[in-house]
């Protein structure tokens, strides 16, 4: 057990919540960002029942006076910036939002870390969408970067700062370039989520049609509860660096609903209805990533499978809407 402290911007987010456990876990006081927002977002951290044992503190990316109370305030030996406007369909008609709390903020992080405490290890949620269109099969930590949304864009400005503020000024700073993942704790609004959610309405009756956009897009998904361990063992390396997490292996959207609509004995053929509108003005066709440098030099490997990822997804949200 550890008596650090820890602090997680995005701590409302799927991956903050899987993030908060496993440092409370380990003995972290886990102190947290809270935008403040008009709907519930702390639902996460009540489904894993840690609510009550995180320590949050009002807060927004874009306000560089606020990250550096909360830096004070939380004495933090290890910052983990999570927060993001992370939904890549939204970054077109948000782009400037996108490039303001993605870019912009990861900079206000690492300059709150930079004037309080330069010693505080700093992890920067990076992204496989950063390499958009792809410039090599399996995409590594040396395959040029391509983004193809104004996601990726602001997301590869934050990267190369967390990369500049270690070279500039000594200081502890990794940038995990993570592929897709996902868990019962996902948003709605990714495509993993709104598959089982709507598999579960149609079993139940609730729904009748399910309206998506480019099925035939690949990606690499793993299970979120799996990669918040390979941020907290990035944070733990004498060296700080960038690592690509990922599983290896690439699915299609079509085949992903396959597997979920055969876990509840449906035919996602008889439901899957193409809608235009949710298409992108520039698609990532394809993401696989090479994991190999996290599985050497962190010991790090992904647990679950893409099958296993979908049915504990479906069978949470049968339950949710049970
Ligand atoms: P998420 O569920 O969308 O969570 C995003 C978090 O950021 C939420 O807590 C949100 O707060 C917070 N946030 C949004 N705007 C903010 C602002 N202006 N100031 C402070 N906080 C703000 O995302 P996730 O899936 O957990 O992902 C975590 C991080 O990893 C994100 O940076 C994402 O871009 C990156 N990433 C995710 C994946 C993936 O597949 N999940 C892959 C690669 C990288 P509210 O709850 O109040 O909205
Ligand atoms: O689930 P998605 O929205 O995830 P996307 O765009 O890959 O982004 C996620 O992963 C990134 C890592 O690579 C993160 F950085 C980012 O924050 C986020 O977590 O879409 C996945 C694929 C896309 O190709 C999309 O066009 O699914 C395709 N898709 C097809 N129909 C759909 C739909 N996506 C959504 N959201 N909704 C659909 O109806």
């Amino acid at each position: 057990m550890t008596n650090k402290s820890a602090l997680i911007t995005g701590i409302t987010g799927q991956d903050g919540a899987y993030l908060s456990r496993l440092l409370l876990e380990k003995g972290y006081t886990v102190h947290g960002i809270l935008a403040r927002r008009s709907t519930d977002t702390l639902w996460r951290l009540r489904e894993l029942g840690i609510a009550d044992q995180v320590v949050l503190m009002d807060g927004d990316l874009q306000d560089l006076s606020s990250m550096i109370r909360a830096l004070e305030r939380s004495g933090a030996d290890e910052v983990y910036n999570l927060g993001a406007q992370s939904f890549v369909g939204s970054s077109w008609q948000q782009p400037i939002l996108t490039a303001q709390v993605d870019g912009v903020g990861a900079l206000n992080v690492l300059e709150a870390v930079r004037i309080v405490n330069k010693e505080a290890r700093f992890y920067q949620a990076s992204t496989s969408e950063m390499f958009g269109l792809i410039q090599a099969e399996k995409q590594s930590e040396t395959t040029p970067f391509y983004p193809r949304s104004p996601y990726g864009v602001a997301k590869l400005m934050a990267h190369w700062a967390t990369v500049n503020y270690r070279e500039s000024f000594g200081m502890h700073a990794s940038s995990g370039i993570l592929f897709n993942h996902e868990s019962p704790l996902r948003g709605i609004e990714f495509v993993t989520r709104k598959v089982t959610d709507a598999v579960a309405r149609i079993k139940l009756g609730l729904q009748k049609e399910l309206r998506m956009g480019n099925i035939d897009a690949k990606r690499d998904w793993g299970f979120a509860g799996d990669y918040v361990e390979a941020m907290w063992l990035m944070t733990q390396q004498a060296q700080a660096d960038d690592y690509v997490v990922a599983t290896g292996t690439t699915t299609t959207v079509r085949d992903m609903c396959d597997i979920a609509f055969e876990h509840v004995g449906l035919n996602y053929r008889d439901y899957v209805v193409i809608d235009e509108k949710f298409f992108r003005p520039a698609e990532v066709d394809v993401l696989l990533g090479n994991p190999e440098k996290a599985m050497a030099k962190l010991g790090w490997a992904p647990k679950t499978s893409l099958r296993e990822l979908i049915t504990m997804m479906v069978d949470a949200d049968l339950r949710r809407l049970a």
